[in-house]
């Protein structure tokens, strides 16, 4: 049987045409998409078994009813979902969401996007992501808690040690977890590694909370020393004030940059003189109140807010967008050029969008996608699976020493898969080494 050769915006096209509205997902499908099909259409047994069509189409889409009180005891009316999107090499891996922009798409996206990365880090995980589009600004605790326990209610029909494990993600720490993990015992009578970020009194991981951020600036050491250059004395633009941006910023703080930014879904702040271990457990703290702004950043230490901005016009060398997917566009990243930028790298999903890509590209910046640069955060759940199964607890040195080892071994694969005449293209690399290690287990696995 002789299979035509797949033209790129062919695929693409007949890809929105099956799942009309789905714009993240087209994104990310598109971001990633360009650097497989030569792979595929050398391959003429991958295109037999129709492997690009099945690996941008998940395995199962669980969607559910989340009702739940709030403490006035008015019933409220969300939807959870579960994206299961790829288990050809492990049980489905990947995060949870609370946010109101959470929907199919962005889940789809998140999946997608998961199952590459998990590839990456040399562990046995398939690609997964879910959530719920409930917002928990200026909820309280008891109201968050009662929410999580409904969405077990549903979630625990889906997700097992040997079906699928999430974890935390945006608006989902081990505060989150911890409540879904007690609704989970309760429900089911079973203590199982079913979550993972989960408290260090039962079961979590040393490492874990720190270690999505503790990536990003491991990778990027290892893109700058490719260069014979270091992060020490670098100028560093950080979005986002959560989990990832914070430990991105500690990390890269330690290492002697300066961190002058943090921003929020509000705006910015501008700390000139550069963020300390003080300034960032005052944002941990302030910022663990849903909905807090980082507004008061501004009016506690001496640095400017910028209420509605992005903190892309901020003079730097090296940018890492760490809040959330498109929040960098093609304007946000000439303005990062023209005052220095050299190097941009991903602590978000999908923060960068098609332009700013282009944008990035053209100029040449050294740049990392998020697949391997935030991968740091589920390797680290990886090993709270293996430690769960056994029963046992690694110390936090093993497992800062694990992180960087997976660290580097994420670069090196990027940039041996990546190495092209003009340099190393890390996110082609990512993709062509993610793919590859997916497609065997899919190809293997055979066609019905
Ligand atoms: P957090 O909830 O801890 O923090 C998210 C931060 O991003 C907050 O400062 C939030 O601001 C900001 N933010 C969220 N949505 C928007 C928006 N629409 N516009 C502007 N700012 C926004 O999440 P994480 O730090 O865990 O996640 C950040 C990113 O990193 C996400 O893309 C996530 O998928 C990715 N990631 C997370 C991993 C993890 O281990 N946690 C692992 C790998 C990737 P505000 O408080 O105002 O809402
Ligand atoms: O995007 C991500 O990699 C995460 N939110 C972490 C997933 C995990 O299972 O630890």
């Amino acid at each position: 049987m002789t299979h035509r050769t797949i033209d790129c915006d062919d695929f693409l096209s007949d890809l929105a045409k099956r799942t009309p509205g789905e714009d993240a997902f087209h994104q990310s499908v598109a971001e990633i998409i360009p650097d497989l099909i030569p792979i595929v259409n050398e391959n003429p047994e991958y295109r037999e078994f129709a492997l690009l069509e099945r690996l941008t189409e998940p395995d199962r889409i669980v969607s559910f009813r989340v009702d739940w009180r709030d403490d006035d005891n008015v019933a409220h009316v969300n939807r959870g979902y579960r994206v299961q999107f790829n288990s050809a090499i492990g049980p489905y891996k990947g995060g949870l969401r609370f946010h109101p922009t959470v929907n199919q798409s962005v889940l789809k996206f998140l999946g997608f996007e998961q199952t590459f990365k998990n590839a990456l880090t040399g562990l046995p995980m398939g690609g997964g992501k879910g959530g719920a589009d409930f917002d928990p600004a200026g909820r309280s605790a008891a109201e968050i808690m009662r929410f999580c326990q409904s969405f077990m209610q549903e979630l625990h029909r889906h997700i097992g040690p040997d079906i699928d494990i999430p974890a935390g993600d945006i608006n989902v720490g081990a505060r989150e977890i911890g409540w879904m993990f007690g609704e989970y015992r309760r429900i089911t009578n079973q203590f199982a590694g079913v979550l993972t970020g989960k408290g260090l009194s039962f079961g979590g991981s040393e490492m874990r909370t720190e270690a999505t951020g503790y990536g990003v600036v491991q990778l990027l050491c290892h893109m700058l020393a490719e260069r014979d250059d270091s992060i020490d004395g670098k100028t560093i633009v950080v979005s986002g004030a959560g989990n990832v941006a914070t430990f991105a910023a500690e990390l890269a703080m330690c290492k002697g940059g300066r961190v002058v930014t943090l921003s929020d879904s509000r705006g910015f702040i501008h700390d000139a003189a550069g963020l300390t271990q003080d300034k960032i457990d005052w944002v941990r703290q302030h910022k663990s109140k849903p909905g807090a702004s980082l507004e008061a950043y501004a009016d506690t230490f001496d640095a400017t807010w910028h209420a509605g901005k992005t903190p892309w016009d901020v003079a730097c060398d090296i940018a890492l967008p760490c809040a959330t997917q498109n929040e960098l566009d093609a304007d946000g990243v000439k303005a990062l050029i023209a005052n220095g930028c050299a190097a941009i790298v991903e602590g978000a999903n999908m923060p960068t969008t098609r332009a700013a890509q282009a944008a990035i590209r053209e100029a040449g910046l050294l740049f990392a996608p998020g697949k391997a640069a935030n991968a740091g955060g589920v390797a680290v759940s990886g090993l709270e699976i293996s430690q769960n199964r056994q029963r046992r607890t690694q110390s936090r040195d093993d497992l800062a020493d694990a992180l960087q080892d997976i660290m580097q071994t994420i670069h090196d694969t990027c940039a041996e898969a990546g190495r092209t005449t003009s340099g190393i293209d890390y996110a082609k690399g990512a993709n062509v080494a993610g793919f590859r290690k997916v497609a065997d287990a899919m190809y293997a696995a055979g066609v019905a």
